[in-house]
């Protein structure tokens, strides 16, 4: 994988996610998550309490995925089944499965909400947009929800240090503003349709609070 964030690869990984009839592949949905840190990480020192928790969840995926179950932990679905069925989730309270693979991915699921969010502000933002603005706006409607008080404020001061638009649309990668904006098009139903689909799979399975 190359250090130089692409929003096109981005795109690319979250593509490959998706399989003809709807399963959710882990291996390239954890490779989004690894491009998107990439990114964070181009952005400065400030974000790295935020990185340092994205990678430890991929990498407590990324060990499942290569450990002597991984055939189960191929797809969302496939892990959702194989854990509850086996009992290796803690549905109420932390217990002996503290890093289930479900509890993990609900993070990150959470975390794909924002992004949808945040993306869509910054594709329909107009030039005087205010970046910190756009972030925390997405954030409040998001994941602020699921997080105590002490990282909210921290992720508040994290935003602050946000570059502003021009910047951040360069750091992208993806040619200009135009362009940028045209891929942010092509990307986010993309984005949205691997957030429902796991979104349903965890409703059906009653898997959204946990633990
Ligand atoms: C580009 C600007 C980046 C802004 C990022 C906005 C999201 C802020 C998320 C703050 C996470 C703070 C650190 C750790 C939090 C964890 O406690 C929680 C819950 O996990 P648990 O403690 O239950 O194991 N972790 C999360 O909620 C996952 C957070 C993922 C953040 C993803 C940011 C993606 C950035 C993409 C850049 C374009």
């Amino acid at each position: 994988m190359a250090d130089t964030f692409s929003l096109q690869r981005v795109l690319e990984t979250f593509r490959s996610s998706l399989s003809e009839n709807k399963k959710v592949y882990i291996k390239y949905y954890i490779a989004g998550w690894q491009e998107l840190v990439s990114f964070m990480n181009s952005l400065g020192n400030v974000f790295s309490f935020i990185s340092k928790d994205v990678v430890s969840k991929i990498q407590i995926l990324e060990n499942f995925l290569s450990g002597e179950n991984g055939s189960y932990y191929v797809t969302i679905q496939s892990m959702v089944k194989y854990e509850l069925d086996n009992d290796l989730v803690d549905l109420t309270k932390r217990g002996s499965h503290p890093e289930s693979g479900c509890r993990t991915l609900l993070r990150l699921h959470r975390a794909l909400l924002w992004l949808e969010l945040f993306l869509e502000r910054l594709r329909t933002s107009t030039e005087d947009g205010k970046t910190s603005v756009m972030c925390s706006d997405a954030y409040n409607e998001s994941l602020a929800q699921h997080h105590p008080w002490l990282i909210r404020k921290a992720v508040g001061v994290a935003f602050c240090a946000l570059p502003g638009r021009d910047t951040f649309f360069n750091v992208m990668n993806a040619g200009d503003h135009t362009q940028v904006v045209a891929l942010l098009g092509e990307s986010l139903p993309l984005i949205a349709e691997v957030y429902q689909i796991t979104e349903d799979l965890y409703v059906k399975n009653h898997l959204l609070e946990l633990p």
